[in-house]
């Protein structure tokens, strides 16, 4: 590629992102509506709010591929997911689209989406969403909406349904969720390397022990993560707090995400 696009790239997959993606573009644009650390060889920044469409058309303009990261990244009052996550990708997307040109997209969603499937289900990226709040609604608006500028207009997106992608994982639940920062990476190579993707779904998980999803659907992208969160099992269990087996966080994927009340009600 020519030009790789990073949005969100001040956050925490983003710093990530930008360090170890330059390989796959001569230059990355990387943005955000917070300032970001002075660009180095090869980059160049872009404050530039998702919310606003003109803006946002020209950060579009001339890039071949788009790791789109930017937005709200939990529960939040709905104002907030409704500017950030739902108006903000409508606006890359149509930017895109309005631009003429064809780059591809990988769309950062989120486990969420699926949040109140049990844990004992084993998911596949034709299980139906079932979001465990706003944010989680949010990213499904996401998928359909990638989904449906794949179909309509031939944009081809990946969409990733990120569990949890931190240097080790926090807690019990990310045995099964974590996503390593090096299996982020060969996911995104392997996304930006391929050469036709339409619009999957892909779950984004190392190679846990515990599991609660499948992606053989997407065996054809050829990723194969290679870390896997058991070797934390040991110190997490040791660290935690007594658990309930009957509560929402622990029968059901979102964890605490599925458990908490409605954001507004601040509780
Ligand atoms: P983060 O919250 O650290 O980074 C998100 C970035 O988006 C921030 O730098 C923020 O300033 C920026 N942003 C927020 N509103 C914006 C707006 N209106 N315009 C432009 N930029 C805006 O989140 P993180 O952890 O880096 O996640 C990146 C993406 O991956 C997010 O979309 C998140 O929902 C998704 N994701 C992350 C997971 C994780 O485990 N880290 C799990 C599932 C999904
Ligand atoms: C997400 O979608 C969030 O962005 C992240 O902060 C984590 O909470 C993650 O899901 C998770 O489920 O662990």
């Amino acid at each position: 590629m020519k030009r790789l696009l990073i949005t969100g790239a001040a956050g925490n997959i983003g710093r990530v992102a930008r360090a170890r993606l330059g390989h796959l573009a001569e230059s990355l644009r990387l943005s955000d509506v917070v300032a970001m650390a002075a660009p180095g060889a090869g980059e160049e920044t872009v404050v530039c709010d998702l919310r606003d469409l003109a803006a946002v058309s020209r950060l579009v303009e001339g890039c071949d591929g788009i790791v789109h990261l930017g937005g709200q990244s939990g529960e939040r009052g709905f104002d907030d997911i409704l500017q950030a996550n739902i108006v903000g990708t409508y606006n890359l997307y149509e930017a895109v689209r309005r631009s003429g040109g064809r780059p591809r997209i990988l769309f950062a969603s989120s486990n969420h989406v699926i949040g109140f499937h049990p844990r004992e289900a084993r998911l596949d990226a034709d299980s139906p969403p079932r979001p465990d709040g706003l944010y989680g609604v949010s990213k499904s608006y996401g998928e359909s909406l990638a989904r449906l500028y794949w179909e309509k207009f031939g944009i081809e997106s990946a969409i990733v349904r990120i569990g949890s992608c931190f240097p080790e994982p926090r807690d019990l639940r990310q045995l099964a969720t974590w996503l390593s920062f090096d299996d982020f990476i060969s996911l995104v190579e392997c996304v930006f390397r391929v050469q036709r993707l339409g619009c999957p779904i892909i779950y984004g998980a190392s190679a846990n022990d515990e599991s609660w999803w499948d992606n053989s659907k997407v065996a054809w992208l050829g990723w194969r993560p290679k870390d896997n969160a058991e070797r934390y099992r040991a110190a997490l269990t040791a660290s935690a707090p007594p658990q309930d087996p009957d509560s929402i966080a622990v029968r059901f994927q979102g964890g605490s995400f599925a458990a908490m009340g409605h954001y507004e009600d601040g509780e």
